[in-house]
């Protein structure tokens, strides 16, 4: 599909947001400025943005543990993103949320969540609100995420209810330390979904236009009135499950295998300067504004806020 030059600066803008931001958590959080339990989403940059380039602040998606990038494509704001890890009562959910709980409802975006598999349902649900709204509900999970039975009950209902729901399972292979090989007990994760009885595809998940693509034809046909979909996005993450996992469990050479062969940013560039579409300066204009924006983020985060004792009884409970 041919994108205008704005449309494909603002994607560019997207993954590089992403690719950076979490650059420079994982540098933060070496140096111990961060607390708490993180996991990057560097290297899939293009399924977050592929899918999320489709959608606005009424269509929904739900996260995973592995949420930053979920946010940052939703066009949750990434400064209050950055105060929010760093546990800042300015953060996006007042310091309370932190990495694995980021959720913005202004924007769709229903919250990333630390419960591998419990995306699905949630999205569902968003689902029944989608359909009468005329919008579509988004369930990011990973290829763990896919053989958990409330992933499974999600499916099933979402076609007998007819929703206009997506399942996007980003397929980085691995669960934890698991291989996708070993866990993943059917053919793959897209015949499985088509066994539910929806439409069932694969698309790249490096390649940004590889997943636009795709899901824009996903979401044509949840619009039409003809019930759930899901897309398996062939992707690879860059660091480890979590921050200081020493990844053991991988093969001789593949880390670097794939971020020399199978980087979504590279991808990206190449594509679009070989199609003369946007040029090297363009794009590296784009990055010295992220770099600017990122630097900016973590300066206030550190400046921020710390939350007091008496925060920690404030918002438990929603009065409507
Ligand atoms: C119900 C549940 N079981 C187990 C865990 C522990 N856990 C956290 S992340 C994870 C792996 C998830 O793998 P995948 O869905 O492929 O997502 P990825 O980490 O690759 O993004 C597991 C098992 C959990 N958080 N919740
Ligand atoms: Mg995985």
């Amino acid at each position: 599909m041919q994108l205008s030059r704005e449309a494909l600066l603002k994607a560019y803008r997207q993954m590089k947001t992403i690719r950076l931001f979490e650059e420079r958590l994982h540098d933060e959080i070496a140096l111990g400025e961060i607390a708490g339990f993180t996991h990057l989403y560097a290297g899939q940059e293009a399924c977050a943005v592929g899918v999320c380039e489709h959608l606005g602040p009424k269509d929904y998606i739900i996260s995973t543990h592995r949420g930053h990038g979920h946010c940052i494509a939703k066009g949750c704001d990434v400064i209050d993103m950055m105060k929010e890890i760093y546990g800042s009562r300015d953060g996006l959910c007042k310091g309370k949320g932190g990495s694995m709980h980021i959720a913005d409802v202004n924007v769709g975006m229903l919250g990333a969540n630390g419960i591998v598999g419990a995306g699905a349902p949630i999205a569902v649900g968003a689902g029944i609100t989608a359909k009468s709204n005329g919008t579509v509900s988004i369930a990011f999970s990973g290829d763990g995420a896919c053989n958990q039975g409330t992933t499974f009950e999600a499916m099933n209902m979402a076609v007998v209810l007819k929703l206009p729901v997506i399942f996007v399972f980003e397929n980085n292979h691995y669960s934890e330390h698991t291989g996708e090989a070993y866990a993943v007990g059917a053919e793959s994760m897209t015949a499985r979904a088509a066994a539910f009885g929806m439409k069932a595809i694969k698309a790249d998940g490096i390649d940004f236009f590889s997943v636009y693509d795709a899901m824009r034809e996903l979401i044509d046909h949840c619009k039409a009135g003809n019930g759930p979909a899901s897309i398996e996005l062939d992707c690879e993450r860059f660091y480890g499950h979590f921050e200081g996992d020493p990844q053991r469990y991988r093969g001789k050479g593949e880390l670097e295998r794939i971020r020399e062969e199978r980087d979504a940013i590279r991808t990206f560039r190449q594509k679009v300067t070989e199609a003369k579409l946007l040029d090297h300066g363009d794009l590296d204009a784009v990055d010295a504004e992220v770099a600017a924006l990122i630097d900016r983020a973590v300066a206030e985060s550190k400046a921020a806020t710390r939350p007091t004792a008496a925060d920690v009884t404030q918002d438990v409970y929603i009065s409507y």
